[in-house]
């Protein structure tokens, strides 16, 4: 009896590994050269000339944005998404100009944001995007300032997004009225159906009020719930019905960060169900949609019921993936993958949004100054020491400067092929990019990597003792 149990124990320990090394990388970044003459880089004056173009960027939010959401940076004027302002670049800014020590732009900036912030507005606001940027900005500030305005913005604002939550499945809707709790949008995805539970969670944890931990939580268990057979979730969702709208399944944009949650869920909180989601989710993930090619290792689509290959798409979103593999333990793929996110940088100078990887064609031309391969970079360097990691960040932050610097901040492009701009500086660009590359390069005293961990908008999160 005793044996039988102990082989059928060895039995299920080797499915787990063969399949956790199906689609494995052939070269774990093997002959990828990085710089001509492998220069040593030299931390303290990158992260110096990093600082400077933060700022660079952050004045001409100042001197043509103030108080609006984002920088229009070649017409010198600003964008308010809804019609009204709710200061979306200082709120995503903030923590970077405190992790920096610009002590000056950090006392504007908060006063500003306690000041003049306030939500009690009629505008029916996009769920995820509000929760990632504001809700996670708002509790990162405060956990860095114990200023205790910071808590009560996020707690008002994570009070204003709740009804987002009154489906029968669980799952939230896409949109909320800040005012009046109307909510829209019932076709939903798992990247905004999934990824709040870092934000809520945190919450939970700082006011002492269980209710945001346990809708995020409820909503993530909902989605995995749905998952396929061969374990794959799809692209989008009826989150009245929980029927699947699209069964194409990939780790890119729309998906992307519901995996991250699940990663980040475990390690943030020491959550066993989602240590559990998170372990058969990459199982699957590995064995359908990894793809090992002549021109790297990717990750690309399949169909969540077969498993079929659908196409061989790669893209500046899906460059976040090296990060999430190497907070795992799975250095292995993570370098692989970051091997290829580079290639696909320098193929024309600077990041595309999306290629095909069988004919490394660029499919999407535009580059709207996005984190992700910086990000992974960052991580990889934190977990190897490598230099070389060090190298590409300043091979990304250089390019950046050469072809997104205006006279007044940064701006994205509308084709990484033509080089022109889109007028356009994302807030993410301050709350992300810039972190992830500051950080590569400051001293490791800055940021204590591993007491936190970053919500999908880079804002880091105490973590849970
Ligand atoms: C950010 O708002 C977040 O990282 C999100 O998860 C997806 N992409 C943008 C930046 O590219």
């Amino acid at each position: 009896m005793k044996s039988k149990m102990i082989l059928k124990i060895i039995f299920i320990s080797i499915t787990i590994i063969l399949l956790n090394n199906a689609n494995m990388p052939a070269k774990p970044f093997a002959k990828e050269k990085i710089t001509s003459k492998g220069d040593r880089i030299d931390k303290k004056e990158m992260a110096t000339k990093i600082k400077n173009e933060f700022l660079h960027a952050w004045d001409g939010y100042k001197k043509y944005a103030w108080g609006h959401d984002e920088l229009k940076p070649i017409s010198e004027t600003y964008k308010d998404w809804y019609g009204t302002s709710l200061l979306m670049t200082p709120v995503d800014a903030f923590d970077t100009m405190v992790l920096m020590g610009l002590k000056k732009d950090a006392n504007e900036t908060e006063k500003l944001i306690l000041d003049s912030l306030s939500f009690n507005k009629d505008i029916s606001v996009k769920f995820f995007e509000i929760n990632i940027r504001l809700v996670g900005g708002l509790l990162s500030s405060y956990e860095l300032t114990n200023d205790k305005g910071f808590l009560r913005l996020a707690e008002d604002l994570a009070n204003r997004l709740l009804p987002v939550f009154s489906t029968k499945t669980g799952m939230p809707y896409r949109f909320v009225n800040l005012k009046t709790g109307e909510v829209s949008g019932k076709v939903s995805n798992p990247a905004e159906i999934g990824s709040c539970l870092i934000e809520f969670g945190t919450l939970s944890r700082l006011t002492g009020k269980p209710i945001y931990f346990e809708k995020a939580k409820k909503a993530l268990v909902a989605l995995y719930n749905r998952r396929s057979k061969i374990g794959l979730v799809g692209s989008s969702i009826n989150v009245e019905t929980g029927k699947w709208t699209d069964t194409e399944s990939h780790i890119s944009g729309g998906i992307d960060s519901y995996y991250e949650y699940l990663l980040k869920g475990w390690k943030l909180f020491g959550d066993k169900d989602c240590k559990r989601m998170w372990q058969s989710s990459i199982i699957a993930i590995n064995k359908y949609l990894a793809d090992s090619t002549s021109t790297g290792f990717w990750y690309g689509q399949a169909d969540m019921n077969t498993g079929r290959k659908t196409s061989s798409l790669f893209g500046s979103l899906d460059a976040f993936f090296g990060a999430e593999l190497a907070l795992s333990g799975d250095l292995k793929r993570a370098e692989a993958l970051q091997a290829s996110c580079f290639k696909m940088w320098n193929l024309a100078g600077i990041e595309p949004e999306e290629i095909n990887y069988d004919s490394m064609k660029i499919i999407s031309p535009e580059y709207v100054l996005r984190p992700e391969n910086i990000e992974s970079a960052y991580y990889l360097y934190h977990y190897t020491h490598k230099e070389k990691y060090l190298q590409m960040g300043k091979i990304y932050f250089d390019s950046i400067v050469k072809y997104c610097r205006t006279k007044n901040g940064y701006s994205g492009l509308k084709s990484v092929i033509t080089k022109e701009k889109d007028n356009e500086m994302e807030s993410f660009f301050l709350a992300e990019t810039f972190k992830y590359l500051y950080l590569m390069f400051a001293p490791p005293k800055t940021l204590n990597f591993s007491s936190v961990i970053f919500n999908t908008e880079a804002h880091p999160m105490k973590r849970f003792k």
